[in-house]
């Protein structure tokens, strides 16, 4: 076999991500919890001037909502408590619970909790909070990315709360049901300008199509699958895994690409277009690229999906 996964991750190495969200990522955990939740909440506010989060759906509440009624029921100061325990990530009943949801119920319980404090039953930022210069600086930081890249950050901030997911055991993971794919018939399909491959056209169509079982068909047994500033996923079952609770109605937008064969009949396909998330729709579209490397049986042998730095980076196809 002519490639590791070591060097499959290297390929179109010229590809240039976002690298300020891990930074920024970096700089708001080492925040204090009290400037943590006062800075999502400013920032949360003020993206919302631009764009709406759209309310999760009430499938995705149902696991939330146990912990959210606790919450209600506590005293304004247990509750300010309680979401300090989050953002430190403290040993809590409340954060151990947090801690076996998918990504998208830790986003609706936030989005709730947004909604309640906003409405006065549970306890708001202080008003007149003031954020430690640091936390200024990162707030300000923020400001300056594109949205894209600012609902990255803020997802990852709501994902890293609570207590640590990989000191408890895995059969407590908690996700959203799986939705039905979309029917034969309703389904779009993507074209790629330059692109023509079966395999990434299906790829493209069976995401589209919430299609996990046929989508992961492409891959081969020890394929891998790399997201955003993550670490590969390998193997089908966790990437199976992966599709069911992470990436159900997701938009995929490929734009343009170009293959080029490598060693031993392996292809390497470069795709750069948008991808919308259910939680923006339209409104946010993020800069994303698709790296693939086929093998000689066009089977998906690793794929990688960067957020790009800029949208001038969805014309960089080079090699
Ligand atoms: O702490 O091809 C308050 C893959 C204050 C799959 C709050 C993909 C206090 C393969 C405001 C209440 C998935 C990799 C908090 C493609 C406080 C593939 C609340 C890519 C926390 C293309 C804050 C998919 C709230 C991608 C409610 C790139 C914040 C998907 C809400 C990216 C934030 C999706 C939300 C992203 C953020 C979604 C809803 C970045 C959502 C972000």
């Amino acid at each position: 076999m002519p490639f590791t996964l070591d060097a499959a991750r290297n390929i179109f190495p010229s590809t240039l991500s976002a690298g300020s969200i891990p930074a920024t990522t970096a700089r708001f955990s080492q925040l204090s919890a009290e400037d943590q939740l006062a800075l999502i909440w400013f920032a949360y506010l003020e993206m919302g001037q631009a764009i709406t989060v759209a309310a999760p759906g009430a499938a995705n509440m149902q696991f939330a909502e146990i912990t959210l009624n606790k919450i209600k029921q506590m005293t304004p100061l247990e509750q300010s408590q309680t979401m300090c325990d989050l953002a430190n990530r403290a040993d809590t009943e409340v954060s151990r619970t947090y801690a076996t949801w998918t990504p998208n119920i830790k986003l609706g319980f936030w989005y709730e909790l947004g909604k309640l404090m906003e409405q006065g039953f549970v306890a708001p930022i202080p008003e007149g909070y003031k954020l430690s210069a640091n936390a200024n600086a990162v707030l300000q930081s923020i400001r300056e990315l594109e949205s894209g890249q600012q609902i990255t950050v803020l997802r990852n901030a709501v994902v890293d709360m609570g207590f640590d997911s990989g000191k408890l055991d895995g059969s407590q993971r908690v996700s959203e049901p799986v939705v039905a794919p979309t029917s034969i018939g309703q389904r779009k399909q993507v074209s790629i300008d330059g692109v023509a491959n079966k395999t990434v056209l299906s790829y493209m169509n069976n995401l589209n199509a919430n299609d996990f079982d046929a989508l992961i068909e492409l891959f081969t047994p020890d394929g891998a699958l790399q997201p955003p500033f993550k670490k590969p996923i390998v193997g089908r079952d966790a990437i199976l895994r992966f599709f069911r609770e992470e990436c159900q109605n997701l938009n995929l937008i490929p734009e343009r690409g170009f293959e080029d064969e490598v060693e031993d009949g392996y292809t390497q396909i470069k795709v750069t277009g948008k991808c919308q998330t259910p939680w923006f729709g339209a409104a946010v579209g993020m800069n994303i690229a698709w790296r693939f490397l086929l093998n000689p049986e066009g089977k998906i042998f690793f794929v990688a999906i960067d957020l790009l730095a800029s949208p001038k980076e969805l014309l960089n196809l080079v090699r």
